[in-house]
């Protein structure tokens, strides 16, 4: 998607070295680095430089490139930065999934330099996310054509589910960036998603780059929008969906499911099928990830609680499925019922 009418992907890998635009740093500064080793992804995983489920995958999976270059022939040392990388975020399946992928193909290819094979196989994963985004807006947006009554469809989602949080086009944002390319009204309301407000931050910042209608709002504002007539739909993004269809987002969403459903409004989880746990069958077995109390009590140092109280901080919760009403996938739309008859890519 575009930045200053430049187009930019959120990570690109490019003579040798993984780059990405530093998400900490966003709305204020745009700001490109370099992640040179295992070890950069990992701390740029864990401190949210790179984020979103899908993209988190694509970043562990280069990173399993620089672990087979940093390791030779020590396969300790390659089996612990393996393990290093799928335990750098605990929610999104999608980091062990891409990096069980990229790092299997390695192993078993029979070339002189498993780097190399590690190597490809992460640049097909970086090809094949954009095309099931690209997908998932496409599919996405013959829901939001169906809703299109009165000329505008009002979305309202939560955290940041666009172009940043995957490689390109977004899962949640997809389909609003479809839509609006096809010329339809849509206007998004924008879940400010404390602590760390991606969607404040940054699914605002990306919007605003895309012209696209949007509103912020307070987290819970979402409730009396819907009782007011004001939201059409809800879509948000996903970080781990298990069989059952039960959807591990972050933390809030569940209300915002219920809510939808107490209006009478369509909820929707938009996500590639990489973010669907295939191991698991149902939403009492995702772990949920506690981040630092801190995330709650400061931004940037300024103290915005009472700070000698404790906090707590978890970063994602599980929206049962009865209250989900499709899954917009790059295969389809599907409801909960139906996500056990797909396969695992
Ligand atoms: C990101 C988050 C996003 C999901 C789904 O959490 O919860 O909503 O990743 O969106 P965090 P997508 O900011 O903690 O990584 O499927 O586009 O990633």
């Amino acid at each position: 998607m575009k930045y200053n009418g430049k187009k930019y992907t959120s990570l690109w890998f490019e003579n040798g070295i993984a780059k990405i635009i530093d998400q900490t740093l966003l709305p204020e500064e745009f700001k490109i680095i370099d992640l040179r080793s295992s070890d950069d992804i990992i701390d740029a995983i864990k401190s949210m430089k790179v984020r979103g489920a899908p993209l988190i995958g694509v970043a562990g999976a280069y990173g399993v490139y620089y672990a087979f270059k940093e390791s030779g022939d020590d396969h300790q040392r390659l089996n612990n930065k393996i393990t290093a990388l799928k335990n750098a975020r605990p929610t999104a399946v999608n980091l062990q999934f891409a990096v069980d992928l990229v790092y299997e193909h390695a192993l078993n290819s029979n070339t002189e330099d498993p780097s190399e094979d590690a190597l490809f196989k992460a640049d097909e994963l970086y090809k094949s996310e954009i095309k099931a985004c690209k997908r998932i807006g496409e599919y996405g947006y013959t829901i939001l054509r169906e809703l299109n009554n009165n000329g505008s469809v009002n979305v309202l989602t939560h955290c940041n589910a666009g172009w940043l949080a995957t490689v390109d086009h977004g899962t949640a944002s997809a389909p609003v960036f479809e839509a609006v390319s096809r010329g339809m009204d849509i206007h998004v309301w924008v879940d400010e998603t404390r602590p760390r407000n991606q969607g404040g931050k940054l699914t605002a910042w990306e919007y605003y780059h895309e012209k696209i209608s949007h509103i912020v709002v307070t987290d819970n504002a979402g409730g009396l929008l819907m009782q007011n007539g004001d939201v059409d739909i809800v879509i948000t993004g996903a970080d781990r969906i298990a069989l059952n269809g039960d959807t591990a987002n972050k933390i809030g969403t569940y209300l915002k499911a219920l809510a939808a459903y107490d209006n009478n409004i369509p909820f929707y989880i938009a996500a590639p099928i990489s973010t669907i746990d295939f191991g698991i069958l149902s939403g009492k077995e995702i772990p949920i990830e506690i981040r630092s109390e801190d995330e709650i009590k400061f931004e940037k140092g300024v103290p915005l609680t009472h700070t000698p109280s404790p906090a707590l901080n978890h970063g994602f919760d599980i929206t049962p499925a009865r209250l989900i009403t499709g899954f917009i996938t790059e295969k389809g739309i599907f409801t909960a019922e139906q996500l056990k008859g797909l396969k695992k890519i």
